[in-house]
Order: structure tokens, then C-alpha cells, then sequence
């Protein structure tokens, strides 16, 4: 059971392109980092994402619960993307009809799919979501995440669940590329694991949000990357926290590297 490095997996033929891009910039900035940055205000949000963007893979936001959101603003995020070298994920969560979800994800006041690299949705819906995401976001190069399983205490995407949402994923692979979840959900190497609910230290908070750590997710469930918010934005001092988290996730990594084969 040999487990491929991030730069193998990128060179995989049946590799979606997105992910064949997340996982070179995985390997190139080491960091299997995605810093969830649940912030209020876009200009805090930029001046993290200059100021964190070295450490991280991909940066991930929710978009409406900024007080302050422009067109100017998501520009400027691109802007930064591109320069510090990391994938933007908008965490949409989608979970309605396909056509409703077509609206959702290319129109409105946000126009999502113009600016986000990757979003995700839930199965619930069925295969309907994926097919009207896939509509607006295939012609864009744009990727989508399943939902697999949820961090939250008595989450209901467990099982059966869990595993409609990777047949969901295997049927359409040239939008979906891969999965929320807690551990690694399928064996298939082309598909991207990525985990919320991480801090340095097990836990929770008092809405029902679980933590494991780094190197539990990393090396143990075999999840790809950590999704981290509060264990940086309320750290003393983020830029350290992020590289403490980059560095604890990539050592996991190079751990469960190192015990396969
Ligand atoms: N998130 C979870 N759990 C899930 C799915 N998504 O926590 O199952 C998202 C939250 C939040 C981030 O919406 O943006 O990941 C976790 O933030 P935290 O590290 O501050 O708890």
C-alpha cells in the first residue's frame, strides 16, 4: 500500500487540472494549510491574505458574512492568489436544485464563480447540485468539494451518507475534486481530502464545533489538508500560528510518507 507524494498525485492522467494544481502548490510552498478566514471585514481579509498567503495552500472564505463585500474587493483577492500562490475556496455549502444553485453560484451580489477557484456543496439534493455547479463552473476551469462528513457534534453526513457523497463525486469527476470530511473517505489518489475542525489541541467550542489536531487528521485519518480557523485568527499572533500549523501539517505528512511503502 504505497501512498503517493502531493507531486505524484498532481501527475496522475485522470487528475482533475484544479487538483492537479492545488497539489503542486502543495508540494512547491510545502504547506498542506488552508486558512479558513472567518473574518467580518474585506480589508482585513486582504491584509491577511498578503500577510498569511506564504504559508498557506489555499484560503478559504464565507463571503457573505462580510459586512463590506465589492467587486473591487474579490479583484483584489485574486490579485493576492496569484501572487502569494494559493487556491480560493469559497465555502458556499451549497444544497438546493440544480438550477436554483446555477443562480447562486454565478449570479447574485457575490458572483461566486467569477472569483472562487473551488466551492462545495452538500449531496442531500442528490446529483442535480453537482450538475447545475458543474454547468457555470466547468467552462471556468472552476472545481467543486463534496460534503462527505461534517465536524459538528450529531452530524447527520455519517455512513450511507458519507458514502453516496463519494459515488456523487466518482460519477462527476471532471467537477468534482474531492471532499470535506474528517477522514479519507475513498482510496482513489485523484481525489482531495480536506478537514475542518482542526486545532493544536482536541476539543471544541460551545456550538457543537470538534477539533482534532494536525498531525490526527493528517497522519492518521489520512486527510490531505487542514482547514483552520479560530486556532489562527484568535492566536496572539497569526502569522506565527499559521506557520506552526503549516508545519505541524506538513510533518504529518511527511510522517504517513514515511510508514507506507
Ligand atoms: N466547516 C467546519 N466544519 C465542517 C464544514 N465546514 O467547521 O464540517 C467550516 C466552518 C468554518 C471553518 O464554517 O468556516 O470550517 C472552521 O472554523 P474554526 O477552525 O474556526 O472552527
Amino acid at each position: 500500500n504505497v501512498e503517493l507524494s502531493y507531486a505524484d498525485r498532481a501527475k496522475l492522467p485522470n487528475v482533475h487540472p484544479l487538483a492537479s494544481k492545488l497539489l503542486k502548490i502543495m508540494a512547491e510552498k510545502q504547506s498542506n494549510l488552508c486558512v479558513s478566514v472567518d473574518v467580518t471585514s474585506s480589508e482585513e481579509l486582504l491584509q491577511l491574505a498578503d500577510t498569511l498567503g506564504p504559508k498557506m495552500c489555499v484560503l478559504k472564505t464565507h463571503v457573505d458574512i462580510l459586512k463590506d463585500y465589492t467587486v473591487a474587493f474579490s479583484q483584489k483577492l485574486q490579485a493576492l492568489a496569484e501572487n502569494h500562490n494559493f487556491l480560493i475556496f469559497e465555502d458556499r455549502k451549497f444544497a438546493d436544485i440544480g438550477n436554483t444553485v446555477k443562480h447562486q453560484y454565478e449570479g447574485g451580489l457575490y458572483q461566486i464563480s467569477s472569483w472562487s477557484h473551488i466551492v462545495n456543496a452538500h449531496v442531500v439534493p442528490g446529483p442535480g447540485v453537482v450538475k447545475g455547479l458543474g454547468s457555470v463552473g466547468k467552462p471556468l476551469g472552476r472545481g467543486c468539494l463534496l460534503i462527505a462528513q461534517m465536524s459538528s457534534q450529531g452530524s447527520l453526513a455519517t455512513g450511507e451518507y458519507t458514502k453516496a457523497a463519494v459515488k456523487m463525486a466518482e460519477e462527476q469527476s471532471d467537477f468534482v475534486i474531492g471532499f470535506i470530511c474528517g477522514s479519507k473517505v475513498t482510496k482513489r489518489p485523484d481525489f482531495i481530502h480536506m478537514t475542518p475542525g482542526v486545532q493544536m489541541k482536541a476539543g471544541g467550542d460551545v456550538l457543537g464545533q470538534q477539533y482534532t489536531t494536525p498531525e490526527e487528521v493528517i497522519c492518521n485519518k489520512g486527510s490531505d489538508v487542514i482547514i483552520v480557523g479560530r486556532g489562527i485568527l484568535e492566536a496572539p499572533e497569526r502569522l506565527k500560528a499559521a506557520e506552526a500549523y503549516r508545519k505541524s501539517g506538513w510533518e504529518a505528512y511527511t510522517k504517513r510518507l514515511g510508514q507506507s511503502g
